[in-house]
């Protein structure tokens, strides 16, 4: 009897902490806690689903109680059949339309919700960014203002801002789980979403179409800063000097080793790179190729073994691997390319 009670306890402990951790999730990377208007959409199209699902649920579970209960074999009945109701109309009537009715509740909002967030009524009028998804890592090229970023996305609080996507490889797909739904890249043709964060902050992105061995990887960040302090961010970008002479003796270095080695699938400023990403703003970031510790060791382990911490990606084998006094110059030319004060740090004081 006690070894049944044990049991019993720890499977009540184990749905309660499974019940408990289903509601964690890091800050600004869950779909039910919106902070943008399309996971706020989701969130209310989960719910109402959700709802008509648990109503479902006790019914039948009511029904299913009370025929069991009221309905088993009684004693000295054992030959005892119970009326028959096959053939019932108003029975056949109403376990048709209850579901059509249901069926309506879910549908109705759920096609308005999908042609509202499809929507590119004010496109023209909007900032407008061409997102880039490359293994493994995301590429941001805002047209208008001549800007081209890697891994970061900065965009205006409480503004639309449409991205339009494509691939530059296989598909992938982009998802800031809590201000958006998601949107597959593909390769052949362009898909535009809009996203809308209601709060300054930073958003996690992930890429949610398995694109190979470092899909998982494939992180990044929508810093959503006010309006002013997004116009000062793109004026930083565009003023920055790709050619500027560090100050330090030792980043002069790495500036020339990088121009000579790197620059081929690198760029810095606003012209497009071919392979890698742009890293004009490089000393800003808070993560060295979206998943890695910010640290100068980890930067310069990473110039020389990239495959260490991102299995599979386009950098490996393809460039000359610098010496560890090499890549420490390089890494102090590259942590002070800092051309604005608008970083993550600053978008979450
Ligand atoms: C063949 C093209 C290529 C060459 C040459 C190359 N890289 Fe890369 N690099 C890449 C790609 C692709 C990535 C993105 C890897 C990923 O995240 O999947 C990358 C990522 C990086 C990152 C992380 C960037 C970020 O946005 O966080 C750094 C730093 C970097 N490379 C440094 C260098 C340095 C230094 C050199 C020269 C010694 C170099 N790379 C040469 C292709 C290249
Ligand atoms: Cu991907």
């Amino acid at each position: 009897m006690k070894g049944w009670m044990g049991k019993i306890r720890a499977l009540f402990l184990l749905s309660l902490l499974s019940l408990i951790l289903s509601g964690c999730g890091k800050e600004n990377l869950t779909a039910f806690t919106p902070k943008g208007y399309g996971a706020e959409v989701s969130l209310n199209l989960i719910i109402i689903s959700l709802l008509v699902m648990i109503f479902v649920f006790i019914v039948v579970m009511v029904i299913y109680t009370i025929v069991l209960v009221r309905y088993r074999q009684k004693k000295g009945q054992e030959d005892f059949v119970p009326k028959q109701t096959e053939g019932n109309k108003a029975l056949e009537v109403i376990w048709t339309v209850i579901p059509i009715i249901l069926l309506i509740v879910i549908a109705v909002p759920t096609v308005t919700a999908t042609y509202d967030l499809a929507s590119t009524d004010d496109k023209e009028d909007s900032l407008n960014v061409n997102v880039t998804g490359n293994q493994y890592w995301w590429h941001f090229n805002y047209g208008e203002q001549e800007i081209q970023t890697s891994q970061d996305l900065y965009i205006p609080v409480g503004e639309k801002v449409y991205l339009n996507m494509i691939s530059s490889d296989v598909l992938h797909s982009f998802w800031v789980p809590s201000i958006s739904g998601k949107m597959d890249t593909n390769p052949e043709n362009e898909n535009t979403m809009f996203i809308e964060a209601y709060e300054e902050g930073v958003y996690y992105g992930k890429c949610a179409e398995l694109c190979g061995p470092s899909h998982s990887l494939m992180d990044f960040k929508v810093i959503a800063v006010s309006r002013e302090e997004f116009d000062t961010w793109v004026e930083d970008m565009q003023n920055v000097d790709p050619e500027a002479t560090p100050e330090t003796a030792s980043a002069q270095e790495g500036q020339e080793i990088f121009q000579n080695s790197c620059i081929g699938c690198h760029a810095v400023g606003s012209q497009a790179s071919a392979v890698g990403p742009n890293v004009t703003n490089f000393g800003d970031r808070s993560m060295i190729a979206g998943v890695v510790e910010y640290s100068k060791e980890n930067l310069i382990q990473w110039m020389l073994n990239p495959e260490e911490f991102k299995p599979g990606n386009k950098m490996t084998g393809n460039y000359s691997v610098p010496s560890p006094e090499e890549a420490e110059k390089i890494a102090d030319y590259l942590l002070q390319l800092q051309p604005s004060e608008i970083t993550p740090e600053s978008a979450t004081e």
